[in-house]
């Protein structure tokens, strides 16, 4: 044989095992280590601008349009990353989406194993009922409906509300883990109370009840704006009295924690809220995993990468795993809302971070 006859005799040989790999559902990977293991994070998920005044009306529009009752369940609208097409994921691990009751309607009752949490940006009226506990919803106040809990919501007012959505989805269905089960169709409670029952038992400062709780996600429903402010504004204060208090210069920052054990307040997502002083610039970080933030108040710019926007009040933008972020208060104060999935990250030894230098 010719050394031509033996090469291309090599080449069908090789044209021949890999036809009989695919034949047995078999791949190779010397052809796809750097899909496997690529040398740092590649998400599929880009960096992605969201505004309030296009979320908005469109809300409003399907609030004229569409009904919300048993099956759909709810008017969410999903912020989905046009880097994931065909998916209404807002990064690989979060669903984000606002949500919008008008005048006396009710969303029903269910419960599922993915966690979720609402953010008011405007707007009061509305009551979720979380395990038959009515949570009353106005602006800056967090709530959480953790995994498994049934909950419905309720405008009592005439009218319209809409609101902010994180829930897990992308991760749970990830994970096979998916489990749903509708509740009773007429409303566990129509009480408007000033304060949930869970907050008149498990929100008085450094204080838990005696009792031992029924589950380990967090028995505290709503982190009021009150609580928020105030511990930010003193953040700043002490700052300014020369005391460690704030995580950077100018940028004060609080996590939302389960009083039972002052770890996250849901199992899955992390939620902060900072607040970064007028001419404020922050550090660029990226972190492993991914995060959605929403401008509560106030105006800046956000770089991401090597893209930067101008952001406002409720806007929102989502940060994908390992993309360098930064954010530059311009004007006057920014408040801003951030949640993420850095818990799971944490709880299986892949948490990453970086903090560039300036
Ligand atoms: C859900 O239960 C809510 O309770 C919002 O407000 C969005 C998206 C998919 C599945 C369940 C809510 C949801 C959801």
């Amino acid at each position: 044989m010719t050394q031509t006859q033996e090469i291309g005799h090599e080449q069908a040989a090789l044209a021949r095992l890999y036809a009989d790999f695919a034949a047995a559902d078999m791949t190779p990977l010397w052809t796809q280590r750097e899909d496997l293991m690529p040398m740092t994070p590649q998400p599929k998920a880009v960096p992605a601008v969201w505004r309030w005044s296009t979320l908005y009306p469109l809300a409003e529009r399907s609030g004229e349009l569409v009904p919300v009752g048993r099956g759909g369940e709810r008017r969410a609208i999903a912020l989905a990353n046009p880097g994931i097409p065909g998916q209404p994921y807002t990064t690989a691990t979060l669903w984000t989406a606002i949500q919008y009751l008008g005048p006396r309607e009710t969303a029903p009752a269910h419960r599922h194993m993915q966690t979720a949490f609402r953010f008011v940006v405007e707007g009061e009226g509305v009551w979720t009922n979380v395990e038959g506990d009515a949570v009353s919803m106005t602006r800056g106040d967090l709530l959480l409906t953790p995994g498994w809990h049934f909950h419905e919501h309720h405008n009592t007012t005439e009218h319209p509300m809409a609101w902010i959505d994180g829930l897990d989805i992308p991760l749970v269905d990830q994970l096979d883990a998916g489990f749903f089960e509708f509740g009773p169709d007429e409303l566990a409670t129509t009480a408007t109370p000033e304060r949930s029952q869970s907050e008149r038992l498990w929100a008085h400062p450094g204080l838990r009840p005696v009792i031992e709780p029924e589950r380990t996600a967090s028995p505290l429903m709503a982190y009021r704006w009150a609580h928020t402010n105030a511990a930010l504004s003193e953040q700043l204060a002490l700052e300014d009295e020369g005391i460690r208090a704030t995580p950077e210069r100018g940028h004060a920052a609080v996590r939302f924690t389960n009083p039972l054990d002052g770890r996250d307040a849901l199992r899955t997502i992390r939620t902060e809220m900072h607040r970064l002083r007028a001419g404020t610039t922050t550090a660029s970080v990226r972190t492993v995993g991914s995060a959605v933030w929403q401008v509560f108040d106030g105006s800046g710019t956000v770089r991401i990468g090597e893209q930067a926007w101008d952001v406002g009040t409720g806007d929102l933008f989502a940060v994908p795993s390992w993309a360098p972020v930064s954010i530059a208060a311009e004007g006057g104060q920014l408040d801003l809302f951030r949640f993420s999935d850095e818990p799971v990250y944490r709880a299986l030894g892949l948490d990453r971070r970086y903090v560039e230098s300036a």
